[in-house]
């Protein structure tokens, strides 16, 4: 099977839970609370593993889910972090948002790991709760979601040299000769049904990867068979080396072979045909007479040699006429040395990719100064909180902000002094963001003149 393109899910670790839990000691019969952080949640990672040419572990598995972190615990224990997952994979696989198609990373070059996705942060504990004027807050932070999503994972090979011709004329033979790559090799059509690489060592230490990309056909622009998959690989290749079956033995002509193979590659992305090529004439052992002015040899240099192609004659099944191809084929590759290979820019934002869509909020205009929010996670963290005092307040405004609400009502307008309602609650809405450290207090101030009116009599709340 190809395996040069495939389909994942992927999902981080949830974040534990803070704890909430309180001291228990022999003659202190209300202890502080000791609940401890919740672990983070593992992440999902992506690396480049060099040893790699196929994507076909991730046809063979298609779920990838990093562990949870754990709850945390009494005695401010902190809870285990979720352990992360890491995939390898080919150099050059590019990652997609399965849904848009937009690349999220492209595994090439500089770009060796990544954090795909990050577990979620553990929630903290209530012993962080705690203030004078609330000893025994019987809440703690659940811990971050974890994130998931679709991805496409796409190969495209990335050589100095690839090989690209019809099928069966001779391309892994070819790269069996020069190299110790090992493709098959059988006198059929679409023997090779994967790139495969090889290190092509030429005399003083000069070397070059090359990539025998399978069999491209008359349609393959069109998808035909499996040639858009292969026309990919060919894009990242500094240089080409289009080989042909000089020797006519399938009744095929070799010139009307370049002609085809050079439309579908123009079909496919005219930018690649820019790149250098070289036409290796295969197979030349068959021909019995080489000088013959009417030979297929003959005929491609006539017509390629004078747009500056140059054109080898070539028998990789007796290695004659290697050395010179790949010394012209290393000519090319030092001058495009400079040029490096495109590397896709990432379209998506990391820090919020898999984040569940918080459908589960619902906003509403209930007038021009009045917004509701409900939704159960905001319902569930209502119940969690002290909204009283102060402290509980700043925790559920945090927990508000964390989850995208704040940004929300901004979108949908909202106004310094408006009003929030949530679950029978009535909150005025002040930006603060737009408050100094001290105005944050007077702002607190308006929001709980109850409170604040306590503290100014010296009482103490609960
Ligand atoms: N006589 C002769 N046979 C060759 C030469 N090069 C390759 N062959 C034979 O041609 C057949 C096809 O060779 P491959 O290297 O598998 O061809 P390919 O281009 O990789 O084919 P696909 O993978 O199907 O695209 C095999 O039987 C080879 O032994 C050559 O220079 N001379
Ligand atoms: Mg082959």
């Amino acid at each position: 099977m190809f395996a040069d393109i495939a389909k994942i899910f992927i999902k981080s670790g949830k974040g534990g839970n803070g704890h909430v839990s309180f001291r228990r000691e022999l003659f202190v019969p209300c202890g502080g609370p000791d609940g401890g952080d919740g672990g983070k949640g593992g992440d999902i990672i992506v690396e480049v593993d060099k040893g790699k040419n196929t994507l076909e572990d991730f046809r063979n598995r298609q779920k990838y889910v990093a562990t949870p972190g754990e709850e945390g615990g009494g005695k401010r224990m902190h809870g285990k972090n979720g352990k992360d997952l890491v995939l390898k994979v080919p150099e050059g696989t590019i990652i997609r948002d399965f849904e848009t198609k937009k690349v999220i990373a492209d595994m090439s070059g500089e770009n060796q790991r990544i954090v795909l996705l990050k577990g979620g942060k553990g929630g903290l504990g209530n012993m962080h709760f705690a203030t004078p004027s609330m000893q025994a807050p019987k809440f703690a932070q659940p811990g971050q979601d974890a994130r998931e999503i679709w991805v496409q994972l796409e190969l495209r090979v990335i050589a100095d040299v690839g090989l690209v011709g019809l099928p069966n004329v001779g391309k892994s033979t070819i790269l069996s000769m020069c190299s110790n790559a090992r493709p098959e090799i059988a006198n059929y059509h679409f023997t090779t049904l994967t790139p495969h690489l090889g290190v092509v060592g030429l005399k003083g230490d000069r070397s070059f990867v090359m990539a025998d990309i399978p069999g491209l056909i008359e349609g393959a622009s069109e998808g035909v068979g499996l040639g858009h998959e292969f026309l990919r690989h060919i894009e990242r290749c500094k240089v080409l080396i289009h080989v042909v079956d000089a020797s006519g033995c399938e009744g095929r002509d070799p010139v009307e072979d370049i002609k085809t193979i050079n439309e579908e590659i123009e079909k496919y992305d005219p930018d690649i045909l820019k790149k250098p090529m070289i036409i290796a004439c295969n197979k030349t052992d068959l021909i019995i007479d080489e000088q013959d002015s009417d030979s297929a040899v003959t005929r491609i240099k006539e017509i390629y040699e004078p747009q500056g192609v140059k054109v080898f004659a070539i028998s990789a099944a007796t290695n004659t006429g290697l050395r010179d191809l790949l010394e012209a084929a290393w000519t090319y590759v030092e001058e495009a040395g400079a040029k490096e290979v495109e590397v896709y820019e990432s379209e998506v934002d990391l820090e919020t990719l898999g984040h569940k869509e918080q459908l589960e909020i619902e906003y509403k205009r209930l007038d021009a100064n009045t917004f509701s929010v409900e939704g159960p996670k905001i319902e569930k963290m209502l119940g969690y909180t002290n909204l009283q005092v102060e402290k509980g307040f700043e925790f559920f405004q945090r927990f508000m902000d964390e989850q995208g609400v704040i940004k929300q009502l901004k979108k949908m307008g909202i106004q310094e002094g408006d009003t929030i309602k949530i679950y029978g609650h009535t909150f005025e809405y002040y930006d603060t963001d737009a408050y100094e450290e001290g105005d944050m207090e007077s702002a607190i101030e308006q929001a709980f003149p109850k409170r604040h009116q306590a503290k100014k009599n010296g009482e103490e709340e609960e």
